[in-house]
């Protein structure tokens, strides 16, 4: 234990007293807690919610529950170790194979002994003259350490809507993101979707073909690219074992930190005839890289309508009736602008007889009764609701701690009018506090795992930067922080995002205010994060 914690702090608390304490044992605060405990050496412990570690592969066992960056990309790259002792079995790797995975990971790194499970954080509060995060559970337990460090994800707070009845409804309702463990049998059951985000355009197929009648009910249009799913080869898997590095050094060199690089053209370099070939090429091979065809899809509005236009007339050529097809491919924003999404036989579903598409647009939900859900034009018998209605993101796991910092600051009240941090990774008033993949960092616009980890390395040589100059404290300035948030701002609006009325702005929340989160642009950040590393670290003070 550092030196400067442990003889202030044994008199000053009955808490149990660590170095340094993380929130959420998903990747993030797993590799976090490597990072600290074995090659910092310093005392470290994670507190997490669930009973076992995976964090959002914990929670969300939704069906069709599957990860939508490549299996290849979406595990932990600093250990080669790790990388050889696995193997991932189909392109995108499902639910229960990532969770198995995480298991795998925090069995090899010995991780699970200073973990604390079943310990739901609702407060850490800094204490200035202890120079401590005091942190309570849920369930009585009180922990303080010098450095607090969140590593809660940043779609772990499932967004329930308000819809009047709700308590009224005789079925059961579910949400996707805390989705039950033993599971849901739909056999024989009429259900109801909310929701086609990424999640119930997943959900939604699997739904279809276990119940014995689903009804969607979809309030805005989405578009999406088939995930081509499947086993992968030996030839692959051999490819990914010789290749690692080189695949590792692609991640970190693109704007999303997947495994391919983005085409150097813009949409208009092509004649129509040949950009319909790269589509439909694309088409073919499935997933996000038809984003990467094309440079400018998401800084440019008329490229942009190009690629919506063919995603959008693909949905007319799957989906047999022309009704339902007019109603899911009325979408009203641009390809990419809000998260896209990839399916297995999502539009198909439409053709099933025993799924029925609602438009909420022409008819609102007015409310849920004991025996469905009725919106201004009639009732829909139901058994099973199930909301797929996405999260609170980004900042909503971070106000769930109920986080208070200098003179008892709520970051709360803080962010007020919108996520302020220098990084993505400080706050001014929050001393020794990191946010991993915090607002203000690309995090949700990358593969998760690229950000994480840059994320996780980052703090700990900056952590190993304060203890080696005998600090008490790093905190950002406020010079620092607003000028990091003008460049955001900045950032986002060289791009379409906030074009549309996406959770990237927090427009999927009543009430919360509309402000782009994350910073598009990973390797330019990096860089910057780099730099700031470099310069003594620009823009934090250390206090001695
Ligand atoms: O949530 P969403 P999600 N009445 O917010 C609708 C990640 N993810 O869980 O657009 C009726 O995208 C809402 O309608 P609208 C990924 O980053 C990753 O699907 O607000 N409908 C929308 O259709 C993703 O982006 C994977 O009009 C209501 C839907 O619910 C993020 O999680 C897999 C409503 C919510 O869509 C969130 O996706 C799945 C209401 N009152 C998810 N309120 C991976 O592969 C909301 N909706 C890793």
């Amino acid at each position: 234990m550092l030196d400067a914690v442990s003889p202030l702090a044994a008199t000053s608390t009955e808490a149990k007293l660590y170095d340094a304490l993380i929130i959420g044992a998903g990747f993030a605060g797993m590799y976090q807690l490597h990072s600290l405990r074995d090659r910092l050496g310093i005392s470290a412990h994670v507190l997490e919610a669930g009973d076992g570690v995976g964090g959002t592969w914990y929670w969300n066992r939704y069906p069709g529950a599957r990860c939508d960056s490549e299996s290849h990309s979406y595990c932990y790259h600093f250990s080669d170790e790790l990388v050889q002792g696995w193997e991932w079995s189909e392109r995108y790797p499902s639910q229960p194979e990532i969770l198995r995975y995480l298991n795998y990971a925090a069995d090899k790194l010995d991780l699970k002994r200073d973990i604390t499970f079943k310990a739901r954080v609702v407060s850490a509060s800094y204490d200035e003259g202890e120079n401590l995060w005091h942190v309570r559970t849920e369930q009585g337990g009180h922990y303080a350490a010098r450095f607090l460090i969140t590593a809660v994800g940043c779609l772990s707070s499932a967004n329930l809507p308000k819809i009047d009845g709700i308590s009224d409804f005789q079925g059961k309702w579910y949400h996707t993101g805390e989705w039950p463990h033993e599971g849901v049998d739909f056999s024989g059951k009429r259900v109801g979707v909310i929701g086609t985000g990424s999640t119930g355009i997943q959900a939604i197929p699997v739904v279809a073909a276990a119940a014995k009648h689903l009804t969607v009910f979809q309030r805005t249009a989405n578009y999406s690219i088939p995930a081509r799913n499947a086993p992968l080869t030996d030839d692959f898997k051999k490819y990914v074992r010789e290749n690692f590095a080189e695949i590792r050094d692609v991640m970190r060199s693109t704007v999303n930190g997947h495994p391919w690089r983005i085409a150097d053209r813009s949409v208009f370099d092509v004649s129509d005839e040949e950009r319909d070939k790269i589509f439909e090429m694309a088409w073919e091979k499935g997933g996000l890289r038809l984003r990467a065809e094309f440079r400018d899809v998401l800084t440019n509005e008329e490229a942009n309508e190009v690629v919506s236009a063919f995603l959008k007339k693909k949905i007319g050529q799957i989906v047999k009736d022309p009704a339902k097809a007019a109603i899911l491919a009325d979408i009203d924003h641009g390809f990419a602008t809000k998260r896209p999404p990839i399916d297995t036989g999502y539009f198909e579903t439409y053709n099933r007889d025993n799924v029925a598409l609602v438009n909420l647009r022409a008819e609102p939900i007015e409310r849920i009764t004991a025996t469905g859900v009725k919106t201004s034009k009639g009732e829909y018998p139901l058994d099973i609701i199930v909301f797929a209605t996405g999260f609170d993101a980004m900042t909503g796991p971070l106000f769930n701690l109920n986080i208070a910092g200098r003179n008892g600051l709520a970051l709360r009240d803080v962010w007020r009018e919108g996520p302020r941090s220098y990084l993505g990774l400080q706050v001014v008033g929050f001393p020794n506090l990191f946010t991993i993949t915090g607002p203000g960092s690309p995090s949700v616009l990358t593969n998760m795992i690229v950000s994480i980890e840059h994320h996780v390395e980052w703090i700990t040589r900056c952590m190993q930067h304060v203890v080696a100059s005998n600090a008490q404290t790093i905190e950002t300035t406020q010079q620092a922080q607003d000028a990091w948030v003008t460049h955001v701002n900045a950032v986002a609006d060289m791009t379409l995002f906030p074009s549309c009325n996406s959770w990237y702005l927090g427009a999927n929340v009543p009430g919360k205010p509309r402000v782009f989160m994350p910073l598009p642009g990973f390797p330019d950040y990096a860089q910057r994060c780099s730099d700031v590393e470099s310069n003594d670290y620009r823009g934090f003070e250390l206090t001695r």
